[in-house]
């Protein structure tokens, strides 16, 4: 679905390339012309479509390709692979090593606190026992929203206590199990509860500033998660390869989850974030 528009455009290219018996270096940058304004139209970074075109010609130009029976053939099977490639292949799995911790990063509203319940329920569907943490601690609405999730997939959740506004010593208390877990009669360390995973949901901001990156490199030096996974919104557009850059720099992110793919996003966000990080699309 990400790419269905995207996709539909390439195989239309693509069947005009495999028409051609014989195929001249005009075919192909023709092909490669409307491949690279297909990508720019899916919202493509300019740069990651000009590279991606730029290894794709590479290898369809090689000797062997245009001398072949079937030459259109072999520069289809070349885009398949280089796109695959581009994409990450399959999907990456989560690494659950202890501490099981997972930190969900992003801009306001790219869905982290959503996401974070999401991935709640689906640990919890595979037999795991995850408990969400509250780390937003900008907003007081945002515990409530995650508090609310969190009894929607019917998930614990660690509440910071009322004010705290110390995001290392929220997350220390989260960790030691100090605090209001939801639902449960008192205090005890996470693990003493048989919780297994911790699924961390962070504040974001408008834009990436350094007293954001700077709280979250606090709160990854602390809790080193096996996990950092920035949240971004699949519409971000051209913003994504900026967004994913520097969250990336700064906090060495693990992969990352794409949301609001059901609503009108081109999808090459996607793209163009995995390809500057070179970190999976995890979900
Ligand atoms: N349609 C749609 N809306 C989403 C999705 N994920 C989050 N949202 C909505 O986007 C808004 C912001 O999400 P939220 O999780 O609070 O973002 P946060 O600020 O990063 O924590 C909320 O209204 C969510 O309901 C998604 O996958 N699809
Ligand atoms: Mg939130």
């Amino acid at each position: 679905m990400m790419f269905s528009q995207l996709g539909d455009k390439l195989q239309d290219i693509f069947k005009d390339l495999r028409g051609h018996g014989t195929i001249s270096e005009t075919n192909i940058n023709d092909a490669l012309r409307q491949v690279r304004l297909a990508l720019l139209e899916a919202d493509v970074d300019f740069q990651v479509a000009k590279n991606f075109v730029a290894r794709v010609k590479e290898k369809a130009l090689g000797e062997e390709v245009l001398r072949s029976i079937t030459p259109g053939q072999q520069i289809v099977k070349i885009f398949h692979e280089e796109l695959t490639a581009l994409l990450g292949g399959d999907a990456a799995p989560l690494n659950l090593g202890k501490p099981a911790r997972i930190l969900m990063v992003g801009l306001n509203g790219a869905g982290k606190t959503t996401s974070a319940a999401k991935l709640a329920r689906l640990l919890k569907k595979q037999g795991h026992s995850p408990r969400l943490v509250a780390m937003d601690l900008q907003r007081p609405a945002a515990i409530e929203q995650l508090a609310t999730l969190g009894k929607q997939v019917d998930v614990p959740v660690f509440a910071p206590a009322p004010n705290e506004k110390d995001i290392l010593r929220a997350a220390a208390a989260a960790v030691a199990g100090r605090g209001n877990i939801e639902g449960s009669t008192g205090p005890a360390a996470a693990s003493d509860r048989g919780y297994n995973i911790d699924i961390f949901d962070t504040a974001g901001r408008q834009e990436i500033d350094q007293p954001l990156v700077e709280e979250l490199k606090r709160l990854r030096e602390f809790l080193q998660p096996q996990e950092i996974l920035l949240v971004a919104d699949a519409a971000t557009g051209q913003q994504a390869v900026s967004v994913a850059t520097h969250f990336n720099d700064a906090l060495q992110i693990t992969g990352i989850v794409l949301t609001k793919l059901d609503g009108d996003a081109r999808g090459g966000a996607a793209l163009s974030m995995r390809e500057v990080t070179q970190r999976p699309i995890k979900f």
